[in-house]
């Protein structure tokens, strides 16, 4: 079994699990989030199956800076370009699926910081 088998994002990402998709690239899927924190909540996430932002910044920060441009693009289709952008970095910081992703919250003025 390979390390992304058993990824629910690489299924996803596959379309062997369906999800609402948002945007795509090459590179890049972008997907609604299934409990939306805001009006409009978009995990984007890298094709390739990297664990975090920390494994994607070290193997290919291009493609990190083409995740915020598919962010962006969200927010400006979406909204008037103005977005948050989380990368939840571990267990103890709240990652919950360990297949790098985003979340891309924008559709609104977003109340906290
Ligand atoms: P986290 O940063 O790993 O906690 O975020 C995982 C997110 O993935 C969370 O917001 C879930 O709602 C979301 N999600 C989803 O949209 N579809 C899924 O099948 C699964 C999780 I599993």
């Amino acid at each position: 079994m390979t390390q992304t088998d058993d990824c629910i994002f690489c299924k996803i990402i596959n379309h062997e699990i369906p999800s609402t998709k948002m945007y795509e690239t090459e590179n890049v899927y972008a997907f609604a989030d299934l409990n939306p924190q805001a009006k409009v909540h978009a995990l984007v996430v890298p094709k390739t199956h990297v664990k975090d932002v920390t494994e994607l910044a070290d193997k290919d920060p291009q493609l990190l800076a083409e995740m915020i441009r598919v962010a962006h693009t969200i927010a400006q289709e979406t909204y008037n370009g103005q977005f948050r952008a989380v990368f939840n970095t571990g267990e103890d910081a709240g990652q919950t699926v360990f297949h790098c992703h985003m979340h891309v919250m924008t559709g609104e003025k977003l109340e906290g910081e």
